[in-house]
């Protein structure tokens, strides 16, 4: 343990010294683990409504203390953790609580505190771990009817400070539901280091080619909505307790004592999760260290393009002036007096002005444009146009659509005026990439060696 929090304690010191300065100059959110204590270890529950989370829940605490059903029960978080007694808090005391690093919580709304929950429960193994149970996935068209908060900032929010996430999928929805491939593929791009993918209710399947369809799918979507270079693992288990009995189905059901050899390792997976947390910190490190990166190389390629238009719009009108101040000059020297040069000194000054407000104009259409995805894609194609050209970079691509969104957030709030000076940019943006070959991975390495000492 004391590795773990020597290895907490100089990942903050990183992100303190050299990932903060830069991100609060260029209006760049870091994870919620580089702002807050980082708490228990923890377990995330993620998936369509009833594939079976919160029935998993109860079956590893060995307790019912959630509710399952094949309607959607739940429609917020549960925070499960340690107590002496089995208690039920509202989310107004969560985010209040002193001694739970989860005050950030408050930024994502009413609507989102009023349907949180934290259970406490006196089971053992909730003092080196705590469960975070989730509303079930549904298609995004309902979604937008029937949530009143946003879904995905919460589950960015729990997934970025879990050590484990689990993702549920039944055969019933093997990953079609339009609201589980946008978190998978946006939401949590980046973060699949601690994802396993659970196919739930196997006990489910008739037959053998039954379940070689529906494990394809699963995959088939996985491989689109995950853009990794391997497909993760697919955990194939079903729960003793709610299998379908063989009477029920009338058929007898596939074989299924390999799936519980696949039960035991998911366990094993989530009994695990202390030991993870220091590895999960160092590569949560280097994601935020990733995405800061390509974040700051966008804001340079922007205000670039932004200095251009400024440049070449002060260097036209300054000589229209110039050209002004000659003409009316000469005019001067032909037409002595000032009738003739007052003239041409207002057309030369007028046609200044118009080059000036025009510039002025095109720079509030570049910015306005900021807005927009299609500008910030064509920002993205321009910054990497090397290393896209070379090879098929999906993982740039995939780390682009779960950054597109703060981009758009960074430039309402930061104008491309602002952006520090390409030098000092490249600097930092130099020190950053450094610090991702070098510091960073000794510091995985030192967890390596701390845990074979
Ligand atoms: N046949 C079968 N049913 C299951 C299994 N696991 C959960 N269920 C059922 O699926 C339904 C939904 O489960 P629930 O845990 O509420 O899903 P959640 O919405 O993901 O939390 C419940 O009626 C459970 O009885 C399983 O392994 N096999
Ligand atoms: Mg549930």
């Amino acid at each position: 343990m004391s590795v773990e929090r020597e290895v907490s304690r100089k990942a903050l010191e990183i992100y303190d010294r050299d990932l903060r300065p830069l991100a609060e100059k260029l209006a760049f959110e870091l994870p919620v683990r580089a702002k807050e204590p980082p708490g228990l270890p923890n377990v995330l529950f993620l998936g369509n409504h009833s594939s079976g989370k919160s029935s998993f829940i109860n079956h590893l605490l060995e307790t019912d203390v959630q509710k399952t059903g094949l309607a959607p029960t739940d429609d917020g978080f549960t925070i499960l953790c340690h107590g002496e007694q089995k208690d039920t808090f509202d989310g107004q005391t969560v985010t209040t609580h002193p001694s739970l690093p989860l005050r950030n919580l408050n930024r994502l709304g009413p609507a989102f505190i009023s349907r949180l929950k934290l259970k406490t429960l006196p089971n053992p193994l909730l003092k080196s771990f705590a469960l975070i149970d989730s509303p079930g996935m549904i298609d995004a068209i309902g979604a937008a009817n029937t949530r009143e908060y946003d879904f995905a900032s919460g589950v960015r929010f729990f997934a970025e400070k879990a050590d484990l996430i689990l993702f549920f999928f039944d055969p019933d929805k093997p990953g079609t539901t339009a609201e589980t491939i946008s978190i998978l593929t946006q939401t949590l791009a980046g973060l699949e280091y601690k994802l396993l993918i659970i196919l739930n209710k196997v006990d489910l399947f008739q037959n053998i080619r039954d379940f070689a369809r529906t494990y394809g799918t699963l995959s088939w979507n996985l491989s689109k909505a995950i853009r990794t270079k391997d497909i993760p693992h697919i955990f194939n288990i079903y729960l003793p307790e709610h299998r379908k009995s063989v009477s029920e189905h009338g058929i007898s059901s596939i074989p299924l004592q390999d799936f519980d050899a696949s039960r035991s390792e998911v366990l094993e997976e989530i009994r695990r999760t202390p030991t993870r947390r220091a590895d999960n910190v160092v590569s949560d490190l280097i994601h935020a260290g990733r995405r800061l990166v390509m974040h700051a190389k966008l804001c340079n390629t922007i205000s670039l393009d932004y200095r251009k238009i400024q440049m070449k719009w002060m260097g036209i009108s300054t000589a229209v002036l110039a050209a002004g101040i000659v003409s009316t000059w000469g005019a001067m020297q032909i037409w002595p007096g000032w009738e003739i040069a007052s003239s041409v000194a207002t057309v030369f000054l007028l046609a200044t002005a118009g080059c000036w407000f025009w510039g002025r104009w095109l720079l509030k259409q570049f910015v306005g444009k900021l807005h927009e995805y299609a500008t910030l894609d064509q920002m993205f194609a321009d910054t990497f146009r090397n290393e896209l050209a070379l090879q098929d970079r999906t993982d740039l691509n995939a780390m682009w659509s779960g950054l597109k969104e703060t981009a758009r957030k960074t430039f309402s709030v930061l104008s491309p005026r602002d952006v520090p000076n390409f030098f000092s940019m490249s600097r930092s943006i130099r020190k950053l990439e450094h610090l991702m070959e070098d510091d960073i991975p000794k510091l995985r390495r030192s967890i390596n060696q701390g845990t074979e000492d």
